[in-house]
């Protein structure tokens, strides 16, 4: 049981299962693997697919016979393992060029560059199939607020997203964007922190109809906030176009820990909200295995990745066909109709009927919610109590 089939749409980076270890304190803890290798390696474990920067496939340094030696071997591992590459992004954090922001920074030759990167990123992602592409601005932010004007970098970013929609528009390629938030690091502060702030950024492009977002459950986290309230307003707003799970306590570094790993409650809403919606996209998991790990852990840290989000799948089930659960449900949402004349679309009519309802409020607030039992019974079924 809890074997993961394609059916799943579990995919992992090429950066993600790849992590060497490294952190600001101590360097790498695990060798090198090739792209191909990480591909086989992800065929193992039962993934899906597989998602890459530009660099984590072609390093920013390798001759054009190089690229083409690494994506010759890519393809090769893909054909051979059937995984599919569903989404690809640009790295415009890591060389020291973007180190006060790619699309936002204050030097043009550095937003230019940018822009000429991601397009160079999207052919790469188009050639291997991608059909999403993210936007994580990891460095588009500040320190010190003397250095930028914020209203200045909110207009950088438009005009670059703007550009690169249109590029894909004219290349014709068959490309949605999916904005990545993420409150602070590597930056102090990142522009348009939350999913929230990217839903509000989108609605002002020339083209909202092709960008929606990538929330991640990590970043949410750091920021305070409910992530599956984030990607429930994702959704309703038809923006939710890929997602990234994995696992964060609230107000530490990024830690990118093994779904389900840290606040289990919170992975069920999000893995009930997303079967009950019937959400098509990837089940991405943007996170790595712990610094103690080998390879063999990395498996461990993949495959409990896609156990956890399996296991809870069906606690989700359980839980919609929990007779006393459901009964519960249905009493809480209950509906005489008495205020479906006043409910609804706006009227003269309507507003002047319910100015002049009585309401007996205390009587109304009286009633207990039985939202303890409701609660309780949901861990009861998580513990396996149920
Ligand atoms: C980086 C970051 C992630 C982003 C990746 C895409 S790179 O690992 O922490 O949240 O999704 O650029
Ligand atoms: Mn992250
Ligand atoms: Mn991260
Ligand atoms: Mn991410």
């Amino acid at each position: 049981a809890y074997q993961p089939t394609p059916e799943d749409k579990f995919t992992f980076g090429l950066w993600t299962v790849g992590n060497r270890g490294s952190d600001p304190f101590g360097g790498e803890v695990r060798g090198a693997k090739t792209p191909a290798e990480i591909v086989y390696m992800l065929a193992e474990v039962g993934a899906y697919g597989v998602n890459f920067h530009d660099n984590d496939l072609i390093p920013i340094d390798a001759t054009p016979a190089e690229a083409e030696a690494i994506k010759r071997d890519f393809r090769k591992a893909l054909d051979e393992t059937g995984l599919v590459v569903p989404m690809a992004t640009t790295n415009l954090f890591y060389d020291p060029i973007f180190k006060d922001g790619a699309f936002t920074s204050n030097d043009p030759k550095v937003r230019a560059y940018a822009i000429q990167k991601t397009m160079k990123a999207i052919d790469l992602g188009v050639e291997f199939g991608a059909g999403i592409y993210v936007f994580w601005g990891g460095r588009e932010g500040t320190e010190t607020d003397a250095s930028k004007n914020p209203v200045d970098a909110i207009k950088r970013n438009r005009d670059a997203i703007n550009f690169l929609c249109e590029y894909a528009l004219e290349k014709k390629y068959d490309l949605k964007f999916a904005l990545e938030a993420k409150p602070n690091e590597p930056r102090a502060d990142i522009y348009n922190p939350t999913t929230g702030h990217m839903l509000a950024f989108i609605a002002t492009l020339d083209h909202p109809e092709m960008v929606g977002v990538n929330p991640e459950v990590a970043h949410e986290h750091m920021a305070g906030l409910n992530f599956m309230h984030s990607v429930a307003q994702a959704w309703e707003a038809g923006k939710l176009f890929h997602i990234d799970l994995n696992d964060q306590y609230p107000g530490r570094y990024d830690q990118d820990l093994r779904f389900g790993s840290r606040d289990l409650k919170a992975a069920f809403f999000l893995v009930k909200f997303l079967e009950d919606i019937g959400y098509a996209g990837s089940r991405h998991f943007d996170a790595h295995a712990y610094r103690t790990e080998d390879y063999e852990g990395v498996k461990d840290f993949a495959r409990g990745c896609m156990r956890t989000y399996l296991i809870l799948k069906e606690k989700a089930k359980q839980w919609n066909e929990d007779k006393e659960i459901q009964s519960l449900v249905a009493e809480i949402n209950a509906d005489d109709g008495a205020m479906s004349s006043y409910l609804g679309k706006y009227s003269a009519e309507k507003a002047a009927a319910l100015k002049a309802q009585p309401f007996d409020r205390a009587a109304i607030a009286s009633r207990g919610l039985k939202y303890e039992r409701l609660d309780q019974l949901t861990i009861d079924l998580l513990l396996g109590s149920r």
